[in-house]
């Protein structure tokens, strides 16, 4: 309904300028601006009311536009008005879909400015008007505010405003993100936001999930960068909008954050970051592993680590004990390395996330292996010295004299006779020292020096000894041989050197009263020892291996041993220890 009909030229003023011009004239103020000379109604009369300070665009012919009006004659009687509909007008600009002076008006508005325009008869609705509302050779009056613009030859816009220092991964068709977002129109109205809902929205990307401005929006972006898209409404929600939020043919703005980012595709990311010189055993399946570890998630938000339990984790590998992207990961490492393990969520906590790690998150886990060991390992004895004449090998029951220094794989020195300044005495088989240890001494000669690497269910076991071993640890002990007497044969506390005497009952009843008292067994066993024809048990107190002999034969525990009771070890029914 465009007229193109010339009328006749100065139909009527408005009020409001007449009343500027007599005011000016007046208080005679100097030459008034062009603006305000008065409009000769030749053409469209423009005010603009209000420019945004931001205006990266303006309206050109054959935008497509949202604006509210206010239209009204010269008079003040509205004819018409967008709020009262409550919605915009929507059109093309500069295809004749408007009356040619709101076509003219339109141009060169920036979204949110606000102009007040007048427009003579034969640029609106002529000398015609519209029946029923517009009289015949009206000036019309509106209030334009403009609320979006867009073109059908537009793209999808994307303005970068932060990119982190590293970006190794970018986003490509079918991964999966994880992304906050505040979502506006054009005009900057919020009509929806990630973080009302106090979580990112998570969505794959490139298959239609989204919108399509969105699918592309998104495309080589990096995690931890931030961009504003910008879709106009035939990449976003077209012509009816999404029915709720967002109206017919608007341009949606999205202000967007990457968190997160993976392919379904992905298994995990291993980066080796420090791997000790030597590395002699590699974890295998089955291995149980002692490390330390930071969990974060990609944008470095911390949600997990040992080092505030002031303890290891300590688990199986490769038994499901722990998740399948941690699991696969820990395979392959030396004692003391570092590594960087990145876990897609579906090798992680999967969709539903667990405690502080969100859903469908990417886990990056840095972790420090303190030790691992298999359960069938055994003793690890490695000799580093052995002297030319090493006949004399240790056995059980012998007692040994040895220095060591103990500590964990990791180097940590636990314990060592070099600080305590004299050597560790034992009897070899005796349960004296841990199972590994006792193994790890045995046949070995004096002056020797070995390593010895015990698994914890040979050393201290889960439980470890309080503010000493940590629960499952491999110990390495660094021994020297310094000392060896040879015990006497198992089962043995006292060993003749020569044949027994026939009369030993005797012998020993000094007083020949028939009875043995404790003091007559322990002066005549000592005195066996004094003069070499005995031996007693090395490594023992004297004194309490004599009483106990004493009570074994002691039968009926009356404290004197009689000649009925008295026998030697092979008269014995089942083996006793002494004599
Ligand atoms: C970026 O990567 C380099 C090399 O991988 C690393 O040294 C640096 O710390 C990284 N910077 C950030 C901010 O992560
Ligand atoms: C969205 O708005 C919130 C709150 O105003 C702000 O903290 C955040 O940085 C904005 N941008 C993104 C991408 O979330
Ligand atoms: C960890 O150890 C440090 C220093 O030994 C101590 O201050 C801290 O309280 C400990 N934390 C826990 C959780 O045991
Ligand atoms: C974990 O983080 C702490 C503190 O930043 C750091 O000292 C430690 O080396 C980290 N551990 C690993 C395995 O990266
Ligand atoms: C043999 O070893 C013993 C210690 O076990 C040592 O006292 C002796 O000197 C050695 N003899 C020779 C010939 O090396
Ligand atoms: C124990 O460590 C000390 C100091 O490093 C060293 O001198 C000594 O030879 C070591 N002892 C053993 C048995 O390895
Ligand atoms: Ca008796």
């Amino acid at each position: 309904m465009p007229s193109g009909q010339r009328t006749r030229r100065r139909r009527c003023c408005s009020p409001l300028l007449l009343a500027l011009l007599v005011s000016c004239v007046a208080c005679q103020a100097p030459p008034v601006p062009a603006a305000e000379t008065p409009w000769d109604g030749k053409d469209v009369f423009i005010e603009r009311n209000y420019v945004p300070q931001q205006c990266p665009r303006t309206v050109g012919s054959g935008d497509f536009v949202r604006y509210h009006y206010h239209g009204a004659f010269p008079d003040g009687r509205k004819f018409d008005s967008s709020y009262d509909r409550g919605s915009t007008f929507n059109v093309f600009v500069g295809k004749n879909q408007l009356i040619a002076g709101m076509d003219k008006a339109l141009l060169g508005m920036c979204v949110n400015e606000r102009r007040f325009v007048k427009i003579p008869p034969h640029l609106g609705y002529g000398s015609e008007g519209v029946s029923g509302v517009i009289p015949p050779d009206s000036v019309l009056h509106f209030d334009v505010l403009l609320i979006d613009i867009w073109n059908s030859d537009d793209q999808v816009q994307i303005h970068t405003y932060h990119k982190p220092e590293n970006c190794s991964r970018t986003v490509q068709v079918s991964d999966f993100v994880r992304y906050h977002y505040n979502g506006t129109f054009l005009d900057g109205t919020l009509f929806d936001s990630s973080h009302n809902r106090m979580r990112t929205y998570d969505t794959y990307v490139g298959i239609g999930w989204l919108i399509p401005g969105m699918d592309k929006g998104l495309l080589g972006m990096c995690v931890g960068e931030k961009r504003i898209i910008t879709v106009p409404p035939f990449l976003a929600y077209g012509e009816e909008g999404d029915g709720k939020e967002i109206p017919g043919q608007a341009s949606l703005v999205f202000d967007v954050a990457l968190i997160d980012l993976h392919n379904p595709k992905d298994s995990i990311t291993v980066e080796q970051q420090y791997v000790p010189e030597s590395c002699e055993r590699r974890s295998q399946v089955g291995d149980f592993l002692r490390y330390h570890y930071n969990g974060t998630l990609l944008d470095g938000t911390l949600f997990d680590c040992s080092y505030s339990r002031n303890r290891t984790y300590d688990t199986y590998i490769g038994k499901g004990y722990v998740i399948a992207g941690m699991d696969e990961g820990l395979l392959g490492v030396c004692v003391g390395e570092k590594r960087r393990i990145i876990i897609p969520p579906h090798l992680g906590y999967g969709e539903e996330g667990r405690g502080k790690i969100p859903g469908s998150a990417v886990l990056v886990f840095d972790i420090h292996v303190m030790d691992f060991h298999n359960p069938s390992d055994s003793v690890a004895i490695t000799t580093h010295y052995k002297p030319s004449n090493c006949s004399v090998l240790s056995k059980k029951g012998d007692y040994l004299k040895y220095h060591y220094n103990a500590s964990l794989l990791d180097g940590t020195l636990l314990d060592s006779t070099f600080i305590l300044g004299k050597t560790y005495n034992i009897v070899l088989g005796s349960g004296q020292v841990v199972l590994g240890m006792d193994m790890g001494l045995r046949d070995m000669c004096v002056g020797e020096k070995r390593t010895v690497i015990i698994p914890p269910h040979l050393g201290y076991g889960e439980a470890g000894v309080e503010g000493e071993v940590p629960g499952s640890a491999v110990l390495v002990f660094n021994i020297e041989l310094l000392d060896l007497v040879s015990g006497l044969p198992e089962g043995y506390m006292f060993v003749w050197h020569d044949e027994v005497s026939p009369n030993l009952f005797e012998e020993i009843d000094k007083d020949n009263n028939g009875e043995v008292l404790l003091e007559e067994f322990s002066n005549y066993i000592h005195e066996q020892v004094n003069s070499g024809k005995g031996k007693l048990a090395p490594g023992f107190d004297s004194e309490t291996i004599v009483k106990n002999m004493f009570t074994n034969q002691d039968r009926n525990g009356d404290g004197k041993i009689t000649a009925e009771e008295f026998k030697l070890k092979d008269q014995e029914p089942q083996g006793h220890d002494e004599l």
